[in-house]
């Protein structure tokens, strides 16, 4: 079951959560009284909630706005979760490349804080590099959905933003190649109901346009994500509660080569084969 957060073009402000029903076309729950995605995630039958209503008024996806499919969830990250990014992070820093090995062999997992929900950038909407970053990729991520109880109930597209250069130059530089303005895109399409199994069957790929050309593309599966959807949903709950839920990335599997950085006005197109598509232009900030 697809879901999202969306706003009428024609009507502005009110936010409604929709349904997928085909490819071009959405049925309004909120006329169906569903507000909220927060109260799906909560609820254990959320998806025969949904499959009861009948009736619900209809409209073309192209007569409407995307936002986040995040309400109060924070947003966290987990890292070092594929081969790929390990190797990646070893051979950009020296100084880091045994904390890089240790973490992904490791039972604890890397995660750290990414965003407030406030924050999250909508389909669509800029992403941003540093402008004081010399080097920035996007991280294309599956991101788990997880309810007060700690259960992962659902996914969605993620991009971790991340300034390379800063991250590779101290570790505890972190915080700042990972947390900044526009530095985090979820969406558009909140799944509910698929099991562990057929989503590590998908495929992730990132796409990154420049001038109308394709500067950069590559994918992997989701099988490869080393660490299963408990074990990180469990680190992130130890200790910590969320009222509102959360939301956890995943980690990347896909890098581009270390002579890419993104550019103004780059546009970043991420896949997932079971989810959608996440869009996102980039700006300077
Ligand atoms: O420690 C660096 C961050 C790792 C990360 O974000 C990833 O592997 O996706
Ligand atoms: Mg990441």
């Amino acid at each position: 079951m697809k879901l999202c957060r969306f706003q009428k073009d024609a009507d502005g402000d009110a936010i409604r959560i929709g349904l997928a029903v085909d490819e071009m076309t959405l049925a309004d729950l909120t006329a169906g009284g569903i507000e909220s995605i927060t109260e799906l995630l909560e609820d254990d039958n959320a998806v025969a909630r949904v499959e009861v209503l009948t009736d619900l008024p209809t409209l073309p996806l192209a007569e409407v706005t995307f936002l986040a499919p995040v309400e109060r969830q924070e947003v966290w990250a987990a890292g070092v979760t594929y081969l790929r990014s390990k190797t990646a992070r070893m051979e950009e820093s020296d100084f880091s490349a045994s904390a890089y090995d240790l973490v992904y062999e490791a039972d604890r997992p890397e995660i750290f804080f990414k965003s407030l929900p406030e924050k999250v950038v909508a389909p669509n909407e800029p992403v941003g590099i540093r402008g004081d970053a010399k080097w920035s990729v996007p991280e294309p991520e599956l991101a788990l959905v997880l309810n007060s109880r700690g259960q992962v109930v659902g996914c969605t597209i993620g991009n971790d933003m991340s300034s390379r250069d800063i991250e590779g130059e101290n570790l505890l530089y972190l915080p700042q190649a990972k947390v900044y303005d526009r530095s985090c895109a979820i969406g558009p399409w909140l799944i509910l109901g698929a099991s562990e199994e057929a989503i590590r069957a998908w495929i992730i790929g990132v796409k990154i346009i420049r001038a109308n050309e394709t500067v950069f593309a590559g994918e992997t599966s989701l099988s490869n994500l080393k660490r299963s959807f408990d074990e990180l949903a469990g680190y992130l709950c130890r200790s910590q509660t969320f009222a509102h839920g959360a939301i956890l990335l995943t980690g990347t599997g896909v890098v581009p080569p270390d002579d890419f950085t993104l550019a103004a006005g780059d546009l970043i197109r991420i896949d997932i084969s079971g989810i959608g598509t996440l869009e996102n232009p980039v700006l300077v900030v």
